[in-house]
């Protein structure tokens, strides 16, 4: 790529992923000399990393991809409704492809600190190599769920055999057959990974701390007729998107539990339960995640469905969660994942009743005995939302450090500006509205250009968010939290990772409002002439 170490540009983007590369297209057409560093030799982020067998979409395939380039629309296949993670990589490439995009990234480049510069009014930003490039502009793409981590059991290098964190996939296959597999963690990365090693394992040997409930995908491949429809009706699925309350094309029911019979609450659960995708979890009755009665319901009928398909019911009670209600945590989508309990070849270790001790040389040691493996799969999750910020060492005004700024916990303007942090754009930054992410990351990239544009436009260089409103926003934030059910179970939505020091207290770490009130926020301010942000 272009661009000696040193170079000076309007704007710097971090990642090369979904965020990243829309930034990229909107940025050339304002005219700005950008350049994005992305640690990967790759485009792709999130779909570029996470490469572990099973990987794929829990968004319809075509609610997720680009809708700002209908030519694209036209010209793109999806193969099946919940496409593989080969296939969205492909997907990325074509368009890091079509816009030639590559010339204005830089691969293998890690960014190592980012450091404001009140005098220029600019950004330096130091890779992990050492060089250092300066920009008017510094916005960051570097994903929601994208710093992986590690559980502390002792030991972890001593394992001689293969091992893997699958957000951290190699690019080499990694072959299962005829070997003896651990998995550890059972969220929806563990959910996709165990249901496919299954298929090729000898032996494969699932290490369960908590449960989660999960519910079918229903996947199933698109024939071309079927893909020509879609096609055609591309507009009413993104219209859908923007309506519905985290753009996916389920949207709850207007309907509290108790209003239907109990005849006709099961059958509307079990539709959902045999639809595709996320209609059990967002679909729902409207009252399912913050009423316990109505939520004990949902959750009754999902722990019977999982009593009929694994024929242990010792073994089916641990994979019954207790300790928190269906749908308080993000509910992994699955295709005959329990029937995998069924296999001879798999086995259920249930980590609070004899918890993980140590790695050792040749496999796990749990409080019970000593297993031996070939590979060792870390299915462990991320530092969520915070983590990949914390990596870097962003500096603000004052020499302000962005983690001593969020010592009590992350804050923002709308996600994507925080005070003290001039002319830094954040997508999909603390609070961003997530669920169907690509269509939050197009309206990110859309309101972050506007303002570009509307600073180009006035003569203007220097953006920064007002203290009175983040406390307004953040206000808004903590009220939408109130009441629900999933903010008093621990998971990556509510900021805890045990394995991360400082991550052990649950906190509001998501927008948990709807869709459509988070842009409407971010679309009055700048409707009024972006109120809540220092322009000069
Ligand atoms: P998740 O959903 O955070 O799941 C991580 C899993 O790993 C979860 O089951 C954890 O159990 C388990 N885990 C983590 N550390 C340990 C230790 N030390 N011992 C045993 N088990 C452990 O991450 P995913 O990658 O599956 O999914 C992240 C998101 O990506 C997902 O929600 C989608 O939106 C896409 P725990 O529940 O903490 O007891």
């Amino acid at each position: 790529p272009a661009g000696a170490p040193g170079t000076t540009f309007d704007a710097i983007v971090i990642g090369a992923g979904m965020s990243g590369l829309y930034q990229l297209i909107r940025l050339r057409e304002l005219g700005l000399r950008a350049r994005v560093f992305e640690a990967g030799t790759g485009v792709g982020g999130t779909w570029y990393w996470n490469r572990y067998p099973g990987c794929r979409f829990d968004s319809e395939s075509y609610s997720y991809g680009y809708s700002f380039d209908k030519d694209l629309l036209q010209e793109w296949s999806w193969s099946e409704h919940f496409a593989p993670q080969p296939e969205t990589e492909r997907y990325l490439n074509r368009v890091a492809d079509k816009y030639d995009l590559r010339r204005d990234i830089q691969f293998n480049a890690r960014v190592k600190a980012a450091e404001w510069d009140e005098a220029s009014r600019s950004w330096t930003v130091t890779l992990e190599d050492g060089s250092r490039h300066r920009s008017r502009f510094l916005i960051t793409a570097i994903g929601a769920l994208s710093a992986p981590t590690m559980p502390n059991f002792p030991g972890i290098s001593d394992f001689r055999g293969q091992s893997f964190h699958t957000g951290l996939w190699p690019k080499e296959p990694v072959d299962f057959a005829g070997k003896r597999v651990a998995v550890i963690g059972t969220g929806a990365s563990g959910v996709q990974t165990i249901q496919e090693v299954a298929k090729m394992a000898r032996e494969l040997v699932v290490f369960q701390r908590t449960p989660n409930w999960c519910a079918p995908l229903g996947n199933g491949r698109i024939a071309p007729e079927e893909m020509e429809q879609i096609r055609a009706r591309y507009d009413e699925i993104f219209r859908r998107c923007e309506e519905t309350f985290s753009c996916f094309l389920h949207t709850p029911m207007d309907k509290n539990t108790f209003d239907a019979s109990e005849e006709e609450r099961n059958a509307i659960l079990e539709k959902l339960y045999n639809e595709r995708g996320f209609g059990i979890w967002v679909g729902n009755f409207k009252d399912m995640l913050t009423n316990r009665e109505a939520n004990r319901v949902i959750s009754d009928f999902v722990a019977n469905k999982i009593r009929q398909r694994v024929k242990d019911q010792k073994v089916a009670e641990k994979l019954i969660p207790t300790n928190h209600g269906f749908g308080t945590r993000r509910v992994p989508l699955e295709t005959n994942y329990y029937e995998v309990y069924n296999q001879p070849n798999v086995t259920l270790v249930d980590t609070r009743e004899t918890p993980i001790e140590r790695i050792t040389g040749t496999g796990i040691r749990t409080s019970e005995r000593d297993y031996e493996f070939d590979i060792i799969v870390y299915a462990t999750g991320f530092d969520a939302l915070r983590g990949a910020f914390d990596r870097i060492d962003f500096r603000g005004k004052d020499g302000v450090t962005l983690k001593e700024m969020w010592k009590d916990g992350a804050t923002s303007l709308v996600g994507m500006l925080q005070d003290g942090f001039p002319n830094m754009f954040m997508l999909l930054g603390p609070h961003a509205a997530l669920g169907n992410i690509p269509r939050s990351i197009e309206f990110n990239v859309d309101w972050v250009t506007r303002l570009l544009r509307h600073m180009q436009a006035n003569g203007l260089t220097r953006a920064e968010a007002t203290p009175e409103a983040m406390a307004k926003w953040m206000d808004h934030v903590m009220e939408v939290a109130k009441g629900l059910l999933s903010m008093e179970v621990d998971s990556w939505m509510t900021g805890v990772n045990v394995n991360v020091k400082g991550r052990q207290v649950r906190r509001v770490a998501r927008y948990t409002g709807s869709a459509p009130a988070y842009r409407g926020w971010a679309d009055d301010i700048a409707a009024r002439g972006y109120a809540g942000v220092a322009l000069s």
